[in-house]
């Protein structure tokens, strides 16, 4: 179960299907049915490499003239200038530029979708479209991101790829949410007006265009790539996503609730507005007995203790917070919680509720990685792990975000984000992000969100699939959230949904990446076998990254006694849910091959 399936498809001996080829003869190949890893679906051509016409310096000239486009720059950059996952990059050109640019009637900004493009000398015929978390704002360098440990990335594996900041800069933060174009942009509207561009300068470039495209992200990059699954199934070939925050305002609302929650446990002189303040409620070593706790319950329900649980729902069974986490009868003293903070913790894992007991968003599994990261104002931070999520995102990021950007009735710019936070209506805010008004036409949930995200025909019959993952230690988006989107995909499609869509969780991981978990892996190589050879994915093998790993040390690993103590590149196979991890009872507790998916 650890290796990819080499079984070749039903159409390996048939046609290619070049994009080129129009949908009605795409769905005349289809068959019904999605199971049995999609051998009755048709498989799109394989990509082939080209090179570059002329120089880099060139391009500005030959790309320049499309529509609403400015390119402002074109050149070489040489190889080894940029490297990932320890290795170098290869020679590529590197092309600048900008969309749509504008100025706001609404709140007399300057908006533009600025955007680079990294366009490889020795090309294979691939586009890859890298979406970007958090709020974007930012054209993060385009090397191809793919979540997880930075093993590596489509830029390095040949692909031509654009990164932008979706349609704003950060240097307005969440102020970009008075101006209701940029909502939209940032929304779908931004991956609607690069695609054609994009794919318009790779033909120009190479004198064809993409054989084949990519999109893929991890967070808010999840969600554009749910996004785009949803509403252009017909323009990738492949969507990679990544903790996809689908439900993205829900979820910015539950965490604002969660942190009012917590500052329930915040007493003088600390103050719950600031993060540092907010995190009294749980200090790093109460929550990392919570940590300890899920895993005395947990660890050994997928046959080895050996610090990850691999079968989460399991587990979801077994733990019970008010008989499992101990309980005070003294001081705090990082070995026990006092009731009111056991009473918090299941609250906030069960999800956050309106006053009438509505979910708000949905609950969280049990895992073990409550304890990742530190708080705000740790002496020695790391990561950007659970600390981070619960105690500074509320009051920093969420309230922004669900303040200025999923609301008709956005706050000014220079608001006070914490005192937002803690003291908002949360009824209000989950009746706002799903509300229009004035200019404002479409709502949060609208603009944010997949169209009937559980509706993939489209992609399936065209030959599209899809790999998703999920950490399910991640504190701000659920993995369970991530898997009711399955379960629904495949109640869509006769139970099961294995021959266009694979989901895949990662025990241990946070939000993207760390979390005492392996969280190194790349899901696009399996991707492109899957769509280009039809070589449905089966498990996928992911690697701690300890001391001496050449993409960056995971120093969450060295934070809890049940992890430091693993070997440096462990290896676990991620299964495609439903299936789950299981320790085959003999072999070494630090390699995949010990364990078999069930
Ligand atoms: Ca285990």
């Amino acid at each position: 179960m650890l290796s990819n399936s080499r079984r070749p498809g039903r159409f390996m001996s048939g046609p290619s299907l070049p994009l080129s080829v129009g949908t009605a003869a795409l769905l005349s190949l289809a068959a019904c049915g999605g199971g049995n890893d999609g051998e009755s679906l048709p498989r799109l051509g394989a990509a082939t490499a080209a090179a570059l016409n002329g120089s880099c310096e060139a391009l500005a000239a030959t790309l320049a003239g499309q529509a609403n486009t400015r390119i402002s720059a074109a050149s070489t950059v040489a190889a080894g200038t940029l490297s990932q996952g320890g290795q170098p990059v290869a020679e590529h050109c590197l092309v600048t530029g900008s969309m749509f640019e504008r100025v706001s009637a609404v709140d007399g900004q300057p908006y533009a979708i600025g955007f680079e493009m990294r366009l490889p000398k020795a090309w294979n015929g691939r586009f890859y479209y890298q979406a970007n978390g958090g709020l974007d704002g930012n054209v993060s360098t385009a090397l191809g991101a793919l979540g997880g440990g930075p093993l590596t990335g489509a830029l390095m594996q040949g692909f031509a790829v654009i990164s932008s900041d979706a349609g704003h800069t950060a240097a307005v933060g969440s102020g970009f949410g008075l101006d209701p174009q940029a909502r939209l942009d940032y929304g779908y509207q931004a991956v609607e007006k690069l695609t054609p561009m994009a794919k318009e300068a790779i033909r120009r470039a190479y004198g064809k265009g993409p054989d084949r495209s990519y999109f893929g992200g991890c967070s808010n990059g999840g969600r554009h790539a749910f996004v785009a699954a949803a509403r252009h199934p017909d323009w990738y070939d492949g969507y990679l996503a990544g903790a996809p925050g689908y439900n993205l305002p829900k979820a910015a609302v539950a965490n604002i609730w969660g942190a009012q929650r917590y500052a329930t446990l915040v007493s003088a002189p600390n103050d719950p507005a600031t993060g540092a303040g907010l995190a009294t409620a749980f200090t790093d070593a109460e929550r990392r007995l919570v940590s300890a706790r899920v895993l005395a319950r947990c660890d050994a329900l997928d046959g080895a203790s050996d610090g990850l649980v691999q079968d989460t729902a399991a587990c979801q069974a077994a733990f019970n917070p008010a008989n499992d986490l101990p309980t005070c009868t003294g001081a705090r003293d990082g070995n026990c919680l006092t009731v009111a903070q056991k009473g918090v913790v299941a609250d906030i894992f069960a999800g956050a509720r309106t006053s009438t007991g509505a979910a708000v968003y949905t609950s969280f599994p049990w895992d073990s990685g409550f304890g990742g990261g530190t708080n705000p104002g740790a002496t020695n931070p790391v990561g950007s792990g659970t600390g981070q999520w619960e105690f500074f995102a509320p009051l920093f990021l969420d309230s922004g975000s669900v303040g200025q950007v999923f609301t008709p009735t956005p706050q000014p710019n220079g608001f006070n984000g914490p005192a937002f936070a803690l003291g908002a209506n949360i009824d209000a805010l989950v009746a706002g992000i799903n509300a229009t008004g004035g200019v404002y036409t479409e709502s949060a949930m609208g603009f944010m969100t997949p169209p009937n995200p559980t509706n993939l025909a489209a992609l399936k019959n065209r030959g599209a699939k899809m790999m998703v993952y999920h950490g399910v230690s991640d504190a701000i988006f659920s993995a369970s959230d991530t898997q009711a989107w399955y379960d629904g995909v495949r109640a869509s499609n006769g139970g099961d949904a294995s021959g266009f869509a694979k989901f895949y969780r990662v025990p241990g991981m946070g939000h993207c990446s760390g979390g005492p978990a392996t969280d190194q892996f790349d899901m696009l190589t399996p991707l492109v076998r899957w769509v280009e050879q039809g070589e449905a994915p089966q498990a996928v093998v992911a690697s701690a990254r300890g001391t001496g790993n050449a993409g960056g040390v995971n120093a969450d690993l060295a934070l809890h006694a049940w992890s430091a103590t693993w070997a440096a590149n462990r290896t676990r196979p991620l299964c495609p849910y439903p299936q789950v991890a299981r320790y085959k009872g003999t072999g070494s507790l630090e390699s995949a091959d010990s364990f078999r998916c069930q």
